[in-house]
């Protein structure tokens, strides 16, 4: 028995598409944020850290979208990973962008995404004062890795309609994230990065996932 434990505005979303994508049978938990952002308490009892997705495995609480995902193909959808011994070439791409999302893509884009958190939070008086140390940072690092991870990642897309193969694969589960996030901030500037999310949204699994979860998202 599988069971997701979903937050609200989360990465939790890339494992209900993959879920509903595979259709397998499982139960959604849905949690909403604190109103300081933060997951609710209920989530530590299931794991130390207490962030999201997790998913529950009959006894197996599993935890980090990526092991996740592989857990999934592992288990339930071998199929959907390219296999080593006769496609070499996709198997290392499929890993590649796989590990890229969370280890490569997302921080940047959650740093940039926590940055302007702390703008909105901050009295405007002293913002001036509080926005030198991201704007600093903005202009000497953040802007041109994202800029140069988004502009990478749009011409790997540019002739594909997936990340490895014609059909979704772990690659996508993981990529979905960090690639509506880009979407949302750049989406103008890379319009094959923002085909890709438009061509994901309007599939029917992440669609029933969306439903399914029946709170808003961020990158809807
Ligand atoms: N690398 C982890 C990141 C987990 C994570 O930071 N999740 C966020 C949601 S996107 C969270 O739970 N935030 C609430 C909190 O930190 O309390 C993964 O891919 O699962």
């Amino acid at each position: 028995m599988l069971t997701l434990h979903y937050l609200s505005d989360s990465r939790a979303h890339r494992i209900a598409w993959m879920l509903e994508e595979l259709e397998l049978e499982y139960t959604m938990k849905v949690h909403r944020r604190r109103p300081s952002g933060l997951a609710p308490r209920e989530l530590e009892r299931l794991h130390f850290l207490g962030k999201a997705p997790l998913l529950e495995d009959g006894d197996l609480v599993l935890a980090e979208s990526a092991h996740i995902v592989e857990h999934l193909l592992d288990t339930r959808a071998p199929q959907l990973r390219p296999d080593p011994a006769s496609a070499p070439e996709q198997a290392r791409s499929h890993r590649y962008w796989l590990h890229f999302a969370e280890a490569s893509f997302a921080p940047p884009l959650i740093m940039k995404h926590l940055f302007d958190k702390v703008r909105e939070r901050t009295p405007s008086l002293l913002r001036p004062v509080t926005g030198i140390v991201p704007s600093m940072l903005g202009k000497a690092y953040l802007d041109d890795t994202l800029a140069k991870h988004a502009a990478f990642v749009d011409s790997h897309l540019r002739d594909r309609e997936f990340f490895v193969g014609d059909a979704p694969s772990g690659a996508d589960f993981m990529m979905i994230f960090p690639c509506e996030a880009a979407a949302a901030r750049y989406g103008g500037r890379y319009s094959a990065l923002l085909d890709y999310v438009r061509r994901v949204h309007a599939r029917p699994a992440y669609k029933r996932a969306r439903k399914r979860a029946g709170v808003p998202y961020m990158y809807d």
